[in-house]
């Protein structure tokens, strides 16, 4: 998608910048997405607006044209890696609010699916909420979330999946969480782009959210009314 000729970033206005943003993340190029992403601090961005706007609106190009067959595996995972490498620069960035701990959570991908993306998305916005994050990777079957949320006393468990396969998992997990008579003792989240709402009460999640921001406020709200609970009791 990009012009043979060079495009020197630097001289791009902040909206051409952006679309030229798109357009290398759909063509995976990696060091040219780090230097958009300096640029765009240089000139004051917030780095939560550097990841919406340029960033994750690149990623909704990808997938539209990989749902429509037009981009296949390896592409999307250079995309991916090109997002991650802009993702790193903004983390330290996101996570530096200094705000007082709000709690702990930990978060997978459940078995059967390597999208981890999103996940990492709402790991970096968590922290830098101010919240703890202890991060399992993909992949995870039900005794690693359970080993994971005993051994770090977490209050939160947040479980990603991205394919309409996966999804049930988080419902086994769920279901062994109550068969232990655990459930009760932590706030789950869920989330990925094929849930919605109703999944997430179906399967007896505390809460659906549809992005990082929402993660954010929901674990806000329910950590507040649990210490209100607990002051109360
Ligand atoms: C990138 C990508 C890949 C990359 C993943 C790289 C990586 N490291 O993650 C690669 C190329 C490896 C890949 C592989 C596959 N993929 Co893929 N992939 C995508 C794509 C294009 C983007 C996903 C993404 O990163 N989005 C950007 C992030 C920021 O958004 P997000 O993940 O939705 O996360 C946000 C929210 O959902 C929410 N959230 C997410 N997780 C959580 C967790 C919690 C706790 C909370 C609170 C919130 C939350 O907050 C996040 C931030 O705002 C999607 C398309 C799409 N529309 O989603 C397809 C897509 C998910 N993939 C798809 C498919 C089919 C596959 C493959 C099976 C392809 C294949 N034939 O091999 C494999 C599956 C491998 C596996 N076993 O998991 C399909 C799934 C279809 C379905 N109905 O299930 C999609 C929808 C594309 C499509 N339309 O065909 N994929």
């Amino acid at each position: 998608m990009s012009d043979e000729e060079d495009i020197i970033l630097s001289e791009l206005d902040d909206e051409e910048l952006v679309q030229q943003m798109h357009d290398d993340l759909y063509d995976g190029l990696k060091e040219e997405i780090e230097e958009a992403v300096n640029i765009l601090l240089e000139r004051g961005w917030e780095p939560y607006r550097i990841l919406t706007e340029a960033l994750v609106g690149g990623m909704t190009i990808v997938g539209q044209d990989f749902r429509d067959g037009i981009l296949f595996v390896p592409e999307v995972l250079l995309a991916a890696n090109a997002m991650k490498a802009g993702m790193s620069i903004l983390k330290p960035l996101l996570a530096e609010t200094g705000a007082p701990k709000m709690g702990k959570m930990v978060i997978g991908t459940v078995k059967g699916d390597i999208h981890d993306i999103g996940k990492n998305l709402v790991s970096m916005m968590m922290e830098g909420a101010g919240f703890e994050v202890v991060d399992l990777g993909i992949n995870n079957p039900v005794e690693d979330y359970i080993e994971a949320i005993q051994k770090e006393e977490a209050d939160i468990l947040g479980m990603s999946a991205l394919l309409t396969t996966t999804m049930p998992y988080m419902k086994v997990v769920i279901d062994t969480m109550k068969e232990q008579g655990i459930r009760d003792d932590y706030i789950i989240l869920v989330g990925g782009a094929p849930l919605n709402e109703e999944f997430g009460k179906a399967i007896g999640a505390d809460a659906y959210c549809r992005d990082a921001a929402v993660a954010v406020e929901t674990a806000k709200t329910f950590i507040t009314r649990r210490h209100n609970q607990a002051a109360a009791g």
